[in-house]
């Protein structure tokens, strides 16, 4: 008979949440974990806890002192850090590890979208005449952006920050998603947006802008996700259910 699991959840998307709504209902004994990076983070169904581990030594600590069974990274793409300790660190305790992620955005027929690599490579595209930018990173990365004072941005934070964007033009709109594409598209008409900036989140709760984007024929600075270790990706809720030996339908324990 294996071990009853006990989870955890590296959060902080909506697919976590999804995952985190399925756990509780099947049971599933799991902790959610934040980072703290937003000020009052969505409540969950399962325990959580907000804060760093301190890098791989203090996961895997953690790991072992929680009895922590599987180890799912559900973070965000971008959260390359993070993704990549979770692998060490789970290998370091000798417990299961699997990344629960989405797939990357397409560039559909209609899109007008230019590929770049990286924030910095984002940065270097934006050289030229004044243009009026929708900024969609957030707030930890706006002042790689002040190299290029001339445009007017538009930004979208999750909090209200504690001083102002290092950018002498810029429109602030503190709202946290996921977003609306009628909401977006009217966000992006209102502040005359001539350009969408953004990271291949993949997912649902971030799409609003690019369909927003295509509706209203705009360019898009598409930045592609960080390459990250070699891992178990399951995309789905049940897919990760059985993963932990629990068949989805019967919500039982696997037969011995
Ligand atoms: C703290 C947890 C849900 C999950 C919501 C998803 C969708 C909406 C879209 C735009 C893009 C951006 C940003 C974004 C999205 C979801 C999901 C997603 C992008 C919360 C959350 C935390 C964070 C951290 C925050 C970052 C920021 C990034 C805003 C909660 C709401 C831009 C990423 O102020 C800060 O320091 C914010 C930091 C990392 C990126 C950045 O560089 O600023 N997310 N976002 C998590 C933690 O502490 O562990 O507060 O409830 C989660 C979500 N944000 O259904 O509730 O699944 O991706 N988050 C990007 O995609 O580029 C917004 O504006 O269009
Ligand atoms: P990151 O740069 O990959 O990680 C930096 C450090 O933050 C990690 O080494 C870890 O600290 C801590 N950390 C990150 N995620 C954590 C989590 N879920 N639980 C506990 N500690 C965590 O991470 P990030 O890009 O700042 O993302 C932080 C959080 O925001 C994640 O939950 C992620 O899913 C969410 N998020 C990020 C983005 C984005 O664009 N990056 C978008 C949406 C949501 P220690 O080394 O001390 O353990």
């Amino acid at each position: 008979m294996s071990a009853k699991p006990h989870v955890l959840l590296l959060g902080g998307t909506t697919e976590a949440n999804a995952l985190a709504q399925a756990l509780a209902e099947h049971d599933i004994d799991a902790t959610y974990s934040y980072a703290g990076r937003t000020g009052s983070p969505r409540p969950q169904p399962i325990a959580v806890r907000v804060g760093g581990f301190g890098g791989v030594e203090g996961l895997a600590a953690y790991l072992r002192r929680n009895r922590i069974t599987h180890l799912v990274d559900a973070t965000h793409p971008f959260a390359a850090t993070m993704s990549a300790n979770a692998v060490t660190a789970a290998a370091l305790a000798g417990v299961a590890h699997a990344a629960f992620t989405r797939p990357a955005w397409q560039p559909e027929v209609a899109d007008r979208w230019t590929r770049v690599a990286d924030i910095a490579a984002a940065v270097d595209a934006l050289a030229g005449p004044s243009r009026r930018v929708m900024l969609a990173l957030g707030r930890m990365h706006v002042d790689a952006f002040a190299d290029r004072p001339q445009h007017h941005y538009l930004l979208r934070f999750v909090d209200a920050p504690d001083s102002p964007p290092n950018l002498p033009q810029f429109s602030l709109v503190v709202d946290r998603g996921p977003f609306g594409v009628d909401a977006d598209r009217e966000l992006l008409r209102h502040h005359a947006i001539d350009l969408v900036v953004c990271k291949n989140a993949g997912g649902t709760g971030a799409s609003a802008k690019l369909i927003a984007a295509r509706q209203l024929g705009l360019p898009v600075l598409m930045i592609d996700r960080p390459v990250l270790p070699h891992r178990l990706e399951l995309h789905g809720s049940q897919d990760v259910l059985r993963w932990l030996g629990h068949e989805a339908s019967s919500g039982t324990e696997r037969g011995v």
